[in-house]
């Protein structure tokens, strides 16, 4: 893999603090992130310090300015910018708001506050110490190894997690849990003996208001203290649970607290002691409460060791029946962490009935950065207007919260794509979609347009580049539609896992279709996909409010785009577009094909605009995509036309 010789500054190159770096600046006030951004705005006249103009720019402390923990107000007029805040973090992210603005930060224009809408805007790392024999390093990391481990033990330099923190807190991420929630034997001495690792993993984090998670194993009284019990009715457990918290804490006064995978994939829970999951999870909240700690308790909760005969299982159905129920038992400082969807980070799903059913219990939204299902950093897919169409979702309907509204209780938490490799995210292009999780992470209803136009700004330097709107209207091209491109060609309708088991990349249409994961299609020559209407199926369209339980129902109300998650239905059957299924399954996958061929030569066409080896990474991925993807488009069509036995009526080659 061809890559640049030093670490990619991605949406932090030097050239995006010219404004500032050539501008008197003056910063009021004390304190860590102080010190931060006094450190960052030497930096950035350092870099410029030959180029002055006359502006002004400054960053000050009022108390009592209404501008919440982490806002800021900003005012330009008359040549001077001024940031001003109630608290010191604000003070940072109005930084990164100047920097983000460019030129416009210097020009006049009516004052704005900002405030994040969400309070935890967090990354989950899956990263393990140890290279893992199946799962590699960083379980679905496609990045290269962990930024904060190497070779079974902790980096030594942790500059690289330093510079981590600074390309989050640009983006607005405040909170980054470190390792996987698949809590193996070594990992889980990071809550015990290896404690100092992430005490020093917090301190490179902490200098960018960046708080530190853990995951732990819900049978670490067993398996580190040598109990005979999890229970968590257990006082002997609360005691080991609450003395494992005060040892944290004394390491990590700011520690931000825990989060848990229980009784799912294998991952030891409450279950085995005849308890719930709030009982479990208020376990782990009541160690965390005296020092100010949460528990993020995830709702990933299923049989995956389900019998494919039996129809009445329903893996859609399980974190809604498991944990709608617990609704209100779960404490203050526990939040329940609920995928997007109620399956997992498929190229399209439906959003979790979970984060609507649930009013008196907090919540936050799991999103999935890491590509494991879209292309794994190897095709391009930005996902940000999948994430704006699942955060803009109104589970009660038009009158009701959207989800980036309910996410308020609890927070936005994204599966990181981030890791050593020297483009971070090994597809440069990739890098957008970390941007814009922290940006709707701070801004729910940010548009992905908006979000992508500032991505590249901030990414590729304008001025250094001979035709800027050439490059934006190119990397527009091949970014904007790349997930519904994506969607074309892998797996049709909201079906999902049509791929190959365990690492997930390429076609396998049957791959998972006898298997114990509870991820079927139910294709047969007449038709296919699950019927899960609550009529004739497996009822999961009633876990939804109205108007949703009514409009997913009937294969005549189901939006096309999700029919096959909801309904079985015979490759015949016509489309609201007015065309059949088959015809649909056709036409998409040599469009998808087709679209990324176009996006493939528009990246060529772009080749004078990107530094040489930006563009070479970015080339050479392109192959392994085009390649994939015929092999997507070419698995998909013949087997739906060996099955259903109905022509192209196209008349393309298909075989
Ligand atoms: C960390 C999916 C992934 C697993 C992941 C799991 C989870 O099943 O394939 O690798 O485990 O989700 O979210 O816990």
């Amino acid at each position: 893999m061809t890559g640049p010789n030093t670490i990619d500054p991605a949406w932090l190159p030097d050239a995006a603090l010219r404004g500032i770096g050539s501008r008197r600046v003056t910063v009021e006030g004390e304190g860590p992130l102080v010190d931060t951004l006094r450190a960052e705005v030497a930096h950035a006249q350092d870099k410029f310090a030959t180029s002055p103009t006359d502006g002004h720019v400054a960053f000050r402390l009022d108390a009592e300015a209404d501008t919440g923990p982490e806002g800021f107000t900003l005012t330009r007029s008359g040549g001077r910018t001024t940031v001003t805040a109630a608290a010191t973090a604000g003070l940072l992210y109005g930084y990164f708001q100047v920097v983000r603005l460019g030129a416009a930060a210097f020009t006049d224009a009516p004052e704005q506050t900002h405030r994040p809408a969400l309070s935890r805007r967090m990354l989950n790392h899956w990263d393990n110490i140890d290279v893992h024999p199946v799962m590699g390093q960083v379980e679905r990391g496609y990045a290269g190894g962990s930024l904060f481990w190497d070779d079974g033990r902790p980096r030594g330099d942790l500059g690289r997690v330093r510079a981590y923190a600074r390309l989050l807190a640009a983006c607005g991420i405040n909170a980054v849990c470190v390792n996987n929630v698949n809590v193996h034997a070594t990992e889980a001495r990071l809550l015990t003996d290896r404690i100092d690792e992430v005490a020093a993993i917090a301190t490179e984090f902490r200098a960018y208001g960046i708080s530190v998670h853990l995951s732990v194993s819900f049978a670490a009284p067993v398996v580190l203290g040598g109990l005979s019990t999890a229970d968590p009715l257990d006082d002997g457990v609360r005691d080991w649970w609450r003395t494992a918290a005060d040892r944290v804490y004394a390491h990590i006064p700011d520690f931000g607290g825990f989060v848990v995978k229980a009784d799912s994939e294998g991952q030891p829970g409450p279950f085995a002691y005849g308890r719930s999951h709030a009982d479990g999870a208020n376990l782990i909240a009541d160690a965390l409460a005296p020092h100010g700690g949460t528990v993020h308790w995830r709702a990933f909760v299923y049989n995956h060791t389900q019998d494919w005969r039996d129809r009445s299982t329903d893996r859609a159905r399980a974190a809604y029946d498991h944990f709608a129920p617990l609704d209100g038992r779960f404490r203050d400082n526990a939040v329940l962490q609920v995928k997007h969807g109620p399956m997992d980070f498929q190229t399209r799903e439906p959003v979790s009935p979970v984060i609507g059913a649930l009013p008196r219990t907090r919540v936050a939204v799991e999103l999935q950065a890491t590509q494991e299902y879209t292309g794994q950093q190897r095709h391009v897919c930005a996902l940000a207007p999948m994430w704006a169409e699942v955060l803009g979702f109104r589970p009660e309907g038009d009158d009701g919260p959207t989800v980036g509204g309910l996410a308020g209780s609890g927070g936005l938490v994204a599966v990181s794509n981030a890791g050593a490799d020297p483009y971070w995210t090994r597809h440069p292009l990739a890098q957008f979609n970390l941007y814009a999780f922290g940006r709707l992470a701070w801004q729910p209803d940010a548009k992905p347009q908006q979000l992508l136009d500032e991505w590249i700004e901030l990414t590729f330097d304008p001025e250094e580049t001979i035709d800027p709107e050439r490059l934006r209207s190119g990397l527009h091209a091949v970014l904007r539609d790349s997930w519904a491109t994506y969607e074309k060609y892998t797996a049709p309708l909201g079906v999902g896992f049509m791929v190959q088991p365990g690492h997930h990349y390429g076609p396998s249409v049957d791959g998972y279709e006898y298997s114990p994961w509870g991820t079927y299609h139910f294709a047969d020559r007449d038709g296919i996909g699950v019927d899960r209407s609550r009529a004739t199926g497996t009822g999961y369209a009633a876990q939804y409010s109205k108007p949703w339980s009514q409009t997913y129902e009937t294969p005549e109300s189901c939006p096309d785009e999700l029919l096959l998650f909801f309904h079985h239905v015979p490759y015949g059957h016509v489309l609201h577009s007015g065309t059949t299924v088959i015809q649909h399954i056709y036409d998409t996958h040599f469009e998808g094909v087709e679209e990324a061929e176009a996006a493939q030569r528009v990246w060529a066409s772009l080749a004078d605009l990107v530094a040489p080896a930006r563009h070479a990474r970015v080339a050479e991925l392109y192959e392994e995509q085009l390649n994939s993807a015929r092999e997507w488009r070419d698995h998909v069509n013949s087997y739906f036309l060996r099955k259903s036995g109905i022509p192209d009526a196209g008349g393309r080659r298909i075989h």
